[in-house]
């Protein structure tokens, strides 16, 4: 498999109906990063938009988790041209763009994460651990065609924009973000909400329907099932912090309450 093969892109694409889980990680920490590499996820994303992450949080948390078994994802914290060119020179290659409203912003990160004439990335292979630093063959041709683009979609002008949104050439999957779709629909707090979850499902088959791959997040084993039924491809069932947070708290309590172990915590 060459230097470049963004194995991840392929598995969307492929015929494989088996949604792909993941997990998001938010404590910016290599040795986390490589812990959960090997807990069986097919994908982890590096939380850049509420996790601590900087760029080189980031390309720490890449290196752990190279040759391991999940592909990684980049979430970035915002649409700017400048930093999402740094995250790809640095190796990112599947990225998560939240707050996409319309066709014309998805528009703007295709050609952000495209070179000329197709887009506007920078060109400074040399310096780039992604082109290992010049040592990759024909990277400028090829490096556009191993992105793969997932842009977020977690508003009501993102769901009544998403058919122009799925029609952007380049963008290879949406992902729906339930909280902050809870939040646009008036019920902040409440991702599970039932209109929440209705608008979720409906957004789910409408880019299935499309072709492209549909992504979410969804905490409750219920509703990530549902999803998947309805067609996502990838589904985050959590987050690292949720995790050792629940898992820390339940030993704690598991201890006081007299119980002999807490769940998940034996050796
Ligand atoms: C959201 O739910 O708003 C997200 O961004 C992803 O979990
Ligand atoms: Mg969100």
């Amino acid at each position: 498999m060459s230097a470049l093969h963004n194995p991840f892109k392929a598995a969307l694409r492929g015929g494989d109906p088996a949604p792909r889980i993941g997990l998001f990680l938010g404590l910016a920490d290599p040795g986390v990063a490589e812990l959960l590499g090997g807990a069986g996820f097919d994908w982890l994303l590096i939380d850049g938009e509420h996790g601590p992450n900087d760029l080189r949080t980031v390309l720490a948390q890449l290196r752990a988790l190279q040759g391991g078994g999940a592909s990684v994802l980049v979430r970035v914290v915002d649409h700017d041209p400048a930093r999402i060119k740094q995250m790809l020179d640095i190796g990112v290659q599947s990225l998560l763009v939240p707050m996409v409203d319309s066709a014309e912003q998805a528009r703007a990160l295709v050609r952000a994460t495209r070179y000329p004439p197709a887009g506007i990335r920078g060109v400074g292979t040399a310096m780039a651990r992604a082109a290992r630093w010049n040592g990759v063959p024909d990277y400028l041709r090829r490096a556009d065609g191993e992105i793969c683009l997932i842009v977020q979609a977690e508003s009501r002008a993102a769901l009544e924009a998403l058919d122009e949104i799925l029609a952007v050439d380049g963008v290879d999957a949406v992902f729906i973000g339930p909280s902050d779709l809870a939040a646009s629909m008036g019920h902040l707090g409440s991702p599970d909400h039932p209109e929440v979850r209705a608008a979720v499902l409906g957004a789910i088959g409408q880019i299935a329907r499309s072709g492209k791959a549909a992504g979410v997040f969804a905490t409750r084993l219920d509703a990530a099932r549902a999803y998947g039924q309805a067609g996502a491809r990838f589904i985050a069932l959590g987050t690292d912090t949720l995790l050792l947070r629940q898992s820390a708290a339940g030993l704690a309590q598991a201890f006081r309450a007299g119980a002999d172990q807490a769940a998940g915590t034996g050796y």
